[in-house]
């Protein structure tokens, strides 16, 4: 199968040990599929990973946030996704929670004529009690506020993981600035909930969500305040 009508994003922050293998694992099993590494400044060597494997396969391309404003993931997906030049974009975190066999799957979806396709969590294993009770009663209110409004949803609205239509989200982006919450790690849901219910094809692909296996978490009250910044936009 040809994928070069896909882009990969990948916001990084610090994400040295995981980042080679991911793009190594995404460009020798997806024939022609390009790759977005949407870096916010990191101070390891994930500029010097990336650079190695760009020289190597001109699909590979490190986008360079560290002078940019508007720092945060979300911020870093959206670059990424604008840049890109291809039909579908899969946005995915660097640091392998996000299987790279399951963007095959995203794909196929994608070419079915879905406008988003979300790689939905079917197994947290290695989360603490308290983040999953967070995390739990977090997407209740999240589901909340896209039911109130009438808006698209799935069986994982706080994904990191989805597909998308390139020219679906610049639209939808494009009149909606100010409901994307740049620092924030919920561009799905930002997404989701500038979409009216039914105006467009959204699939679901399950897949198994482990701890992280390398380097650390960017997750923190920032995010979480962000989040409610989301629900209020
Ligand atoms: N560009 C950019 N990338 C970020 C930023 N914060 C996090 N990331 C990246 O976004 C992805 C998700 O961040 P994580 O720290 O793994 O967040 P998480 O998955 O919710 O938390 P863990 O389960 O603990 O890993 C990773 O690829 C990070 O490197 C940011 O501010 N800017
Ligand atoms: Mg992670």
């Amino acid at each position: 199968m040809d994928y070069s009508d896909l882009t990969i994003v990948i916001p990084t922050l610090n994400e040295e040990e995981s980042i080679g293998r991911l793009i190594s694992k995404l460009t020798g099993s997806y024939d022609g599929i390009r790759v977005i590494v949407s870096d916010d400044g990191s101070d390891d060597g994930t500029e010097r990973v990336v650079d190695r494997l760009s020289r190597r396969n001109g699909n590979v391309k490190f986008l360079d946030r560290s002078k940019r404003p508007d720092k945060g993931l979300t911020a870093s997906a959206i670059e990424g996704i604008l840049d890109a030049k291809t039909k579908y974009v899969i946005v995915m975190d660097a640091d392998l929670q996000h299987p790279p066999q399951t963007v095959g799957r995203i794909k196929r979806g994608l070419d079915s004529g879905n406008g988003v396709v979300v790689a939905v969590r079917k197994s947290v294993t290695g989360w603490q009690l308290y983040r999953r009770i967070v995390s739990r009663s977090l997407i209740l209110v999240g589901y909340a506020v896209l039911l109130a409004g009438r808006r698209e949803r799935c069986g994982d609205i706080f994904s990191g993981f989805f597909g998308v239509d390139r020219k679906l989200f610049s639209k939808v982006y494009g009149r909606n600035r100010n409901r994307f919450v740049g620092e924030g790690y919920k561009i799905l849901f930002d997404l989701l909930k500038c979409i009216d219910r039914g105006s467009v094809k959204v699939s679901e692909v399950p897949y198994a969500f482990h701890v992280r296996e390398a380097g650390s978490s960017k997750a923190g009250v920032r995010q979480a305040a962000a989040l409610l910044r989301s629900f209020l936009s």
